[in-house]
C-alpha cells in the first residue's frame, strides 16, 4: 500500500524550511525513522516515518518551505505491497495533536508518533548546531557534537559529518570519541580559564614558538601510545674511571668526552640485539618498519625550548666522532640554528638530565620512535658485592617504550643489555 506522508500538526500556519534530508528515494525506513528535520526560528524538529516501507517518491527538496499538512513523501508500507494508495491524513483534532484517519494507524500509534515529535523538538543549541536526528545519531555513537564540524546551512551538523568525525577518529586522527561510545577515545573535561589575578599579581608571558610545538607533539605522543617506563641503574664506576682518563687527550682532538656518547654506543648495541627498538609502527598500526640504520635523537635544552637533533649513523662512528656530533648539534641546538633535516629520521632518543641531577623521569616516547632512554644524575651508592658492599658509581635509567610494539619482558632485557654494556665498555667492541 502506498501512504502519503503528511507534514503533521507544525503548531503554526506559517512555513518551515527543511534543513535536512537523511533519506533518498529507495531507501528503506523503519516506523519513526527520520524522514526530513524543519526548523523555525526557535526549534527543529524531525518528521518521522509512520508506518515501516520503502520510500517510492521524495516530494520535497533541502531549503523547501513547507507548513501543516504538505505530502513530503509516498511511502510503500512494507506489510502491504500493492500499488493503492491510500492517503493518510492528518486532522487537527486538538491543538498540538497529531492524530491520522488511516485505519492502518491506530489512534494510539498515533499518539506515539505525536510523543516522538514533541521529544523531538530541541531548542537549537548555540555551540553545536544539529537536529534532533544528528544529536540522537551522536549519542548512539557516542560522540561529544561540540567536537564536530557542521557542513550544513548555518553549520548545521548534519549525519555525514558525524560519520566522518568517527571515520576520522577511527584513522586515529583525532581521540575525540566520548568515553560512553565503543570507542577508546578520550572524553576529557576542558580546562576551565581562571583570573588568577584574582589571587595575587601575574605576569603573562607568550609560550616560544619551540614550546607550543614541541607542547602539541608531547600532548599527542602521550595521549595516542600506552607508555610504559622501565627502571634501572647502570654500575658506570670503570666507565668513568676510563672517560676522566681520557679527558686531557680528548680535549686536545678538540673535543668534551661525556658519560653521554658511551651511553649511545650502548644503545646502539641495543637497538642491534633488539631490533623492535629500532622500529617504527606502520601508519595502519598493522606492521612494524624495522630500520637497518641507527640514527640516534639526543634531547637538548635550550632557552627557547626542548629540541631533539638527531645524530646520524651512530653505530658507524667513534667516540670522538659522536661527542664531535654531539657538541656541533647541541650549539646549533642552542643558537637556533636547527634546521628541519637535524631533527628528522630518528630511530631513538636519549634524553639525558644526568648534568642538571635527579634520580629518575618518565620520558615520552618521540613518536613514530618506540622507546627513549631517560638518564639521571650517577651518583656513589653501597653495593653489596661478593658478600660485602662497596662504593660504585650508579647510573639511573629510565627505558619509556610504546606497549604495542614492546613488551615489558623485552624492555627488561633491553635495560639488563644497556647495565651490562656499560659496567664494561670494552664489551661495546665486541
Ligand atoms: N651523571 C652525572 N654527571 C653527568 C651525567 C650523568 N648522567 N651526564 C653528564 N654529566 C656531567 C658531564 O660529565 C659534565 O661534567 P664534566 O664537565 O665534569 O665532565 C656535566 O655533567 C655537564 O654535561 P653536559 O650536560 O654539558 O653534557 P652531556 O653530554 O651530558 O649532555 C646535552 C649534552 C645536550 C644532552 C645536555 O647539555 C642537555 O641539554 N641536557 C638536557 C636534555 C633535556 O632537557 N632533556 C629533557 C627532555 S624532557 O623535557
Amino acid at each position: 500500500m502506498l501512504i502519503d506522508v503528511e507534514v503533521p500538526d507544525l503548531g503554526t500556519d506559517g512555513e518551515v524550511e527543511i534543513i535536512e534530508i537523511p533519506i533518498s528515494e529507495g531507501d528503506t525506513v523503519a516506523v519513526d525513522d527520520t524522514l526530513i528535520t524543519l526548523e523555525s526560528d526557535k526549534a527543529s524538529m524531525d518528521i518521522p516515518a509512520p508506518e515501516a516501507g520503502i520510500v517510492k517518491e521524495l516530494l520535497v527538496k533541502l531549503g523547501d518551505k513547507i507548513k501543516t499538512g504538505t505530502i513530503i513523501a509516498k511511502l510503500e508500507n512494507s506489510l502491504d505491497n500493492s500499488t493503492e494508495v491510500n492517503n493518510i491524513k492528518t486532522e487537527k483534532k486538538s491543538e498540538n495533536k497529531l492524530v491520522t484517519k488511516s485505519e492502518s494507524i491506530t489512534e494510539k500509534k498515533a499518539e506515539k508518533i505525536q510523543d516522538n515529535q514533541e521529544q523531538n523538538i530541541e531548542k537549537s543549541d548555540k555551540d553545536s548546531h544539529a537536529g534532533p536526528a544528528s544529536r540522537r545519531f551522536a549519542q548512539t555513537l557516542g560522540v561529544d557534537l561540540t567536537k564536530v564540524n557542521g557542513s550544513g546551512q548555518k553549520n548545521r551538523i548534519l549525519k555525514t559529518d558525524i560519520q566522518d568525525f568517527v571515520k576520522e577518529s577511527l584513522s586515529g586522527s583525532n581521540s575525540n570519541l566520548n568515553s560512553s561510545g565503543n570507542s577508546s577515545g578520550l572524553n576529557v573535561a576542558a580546562m576551565p580559564e581562571i583570573d588568577f589575578s584574582k589571587f595575587g599579581e601575574v605576569e603573562t608571558k607568550e609560550l616560544s614558538r619551540i614550546k607550543k610545538l614541541s607542547g602539541s607533539f608531547l600532548h599527542r605522543n602521550w595521549v595516542n601510545i600506552p607508555h610504559v617506563t622501565q627502571f634501572d641503574s647502570a654500575d658506570i664506576t670503570e666507565l668513568e674511571a676510563f672517560r676522566k682518563g681520557q679527558k686531557e687527550f680528548a680535549a686536545k682532538q678538540g673535543v668534551k668526552l661525556t658519560p653521554l656518547v658511551f651511553i649511545m654506543k650502548a644503545v646502539v648495541s641495543g637497538l642491534k640485539t633488539f631490533p623492535s627498538f629500532n622500529s617504527s609502527l606502520s601508519f595502519d598500526n598493522q606492521s612494524l618498519i624495522l630500520k637497518k640504520y641507527c640514527h640516534i635523537g639526543v634531547a637538548v635544552d635550550t632557552p627557547n625550548g626542548l629540541v631533539v637533533p638527531v645524530v646520524r649513523n651512530v653505530d658507524k662512528k667513534s667516540i670522538f666522532e659522536l661527542a664531535q656530533d654531539l657538541a656541533e648539534l647541541s650549539a646549533k641546538a642552542r643558537d637556533g640554528k636547527l634546521t628541519a633535516n637535524d631533527m628528522q629520521g630518528g630511530c631513538f632518543t636519549i634524553s639525558s638530565l644526568g648534568g642538571i641531577g635527579g634520580t629518575g623521569f618518565t620520558p615520552i616516547v618521540n613518536a613514530p620512535e618506540v622507546a627513549i632512554l631517560g638518564v639521571s644524575k650517577s651518583s656513589m651508592q653501597a653495593v653489596y658485592i661478593n658478600g660485602k658492599f662497596e662504593p660504585r658509581l650508579m647510573l639511573p635509567l629510565s627505558l619509556s617504550y610504546d606497549h604495542r610494539v614492546i613488551d615489558g619482558a623485552e624492555a627488561v632485557r633491553f635495560t639488563n643489555h644497556l647495565v651490562f654494556q656499560l659496567a664494561d665498555i670494552r664489551r661495546l667492541l665486541l
